[in-house]
């Protein structure tokens, strides 16, 4: 089986630019910077023919590249229920026009549709409930100025997400090119 998900690399000045903010939060559990990635569809535990077919899918997507902002902080939970540390994706169209043809290929692949709403964020760090409100606030004015970008987006990737004793590492299984169909 793989643990599968599709996503969007970041180029490396951006990953150090974001690493800069990875530290000053007690309880955070930081992602490590070549972990850092743009979620667009988390597929999960899948076969090796259903990884495949996903596969094939994506070599039909089509859609134009763009580039991307990285804006501000936010977090999945609030104050000591903060669950996930994340940087925000500055409002992005064409994003949400790539995120929704890949939506409509894993389906046509046989995949379930994604119920829940698609969030576009990069996450910086888990916090596994030990982190105190009060502490989190102070982190997310200190560090809420960030800005990465703009960067360009010319392809997406098909990550299997290995877990690991110190958390899951992502290793990039194929790149999609974005600009139009090619042979
Ligand atoms: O993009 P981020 O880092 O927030 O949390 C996991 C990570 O999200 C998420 O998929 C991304 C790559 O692993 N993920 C893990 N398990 C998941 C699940 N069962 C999940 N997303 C939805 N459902």
């Amino acid at each position: 089986m793989l643990r599968l998900f599709i996503g969007i690399g970041l180029p490396e000045g951006v990953r150090d630019g974001l690493s800069r903010c990875a530290s000053g939060l007690p309880g955070a559990r930081w992602v490590a910077p070549e972990n850092y990635h743009l979620t667009l569809r988390f597929i999960g535990e899948v076969d090796e023919g259903v990884a495949e077919d996903v596969n094939e899918a994506l070599d039909l997507v089509v859609a134009p590249p763009f580039t991307l902002t990285l804006d501000g902080l936010g977090s999945f939970g609030k104050g000591h229920k903060a669950r996930a540390l994340w940087a925000g994706v500055a409002p992005s169209d064409p994003l949400l026009h790539l995120q929704a043809k890949v939506e409509s290929a894993l389906v046509r692949a046989g995949l379930a549709p994604e119920e829940r709403k698609y969030s576009p964020h990069v996450t910086l760090a888990y916090l596994g409930g030990e982190t105190p409100a009060e502490k989190l606030g102070r982190y997310m004015e200190a560090n809420g100025l960030l800005r990465e970008g703009p960067f360009p987006v010319d392809h997406f990737t098909l990550y299997e997400s290995v877990l690991g004793k110190t958390g899951p590492t992502y290793h990039p299984l194929q790149d999609y090119p974005l600009g139009g169909w090619q042979p």
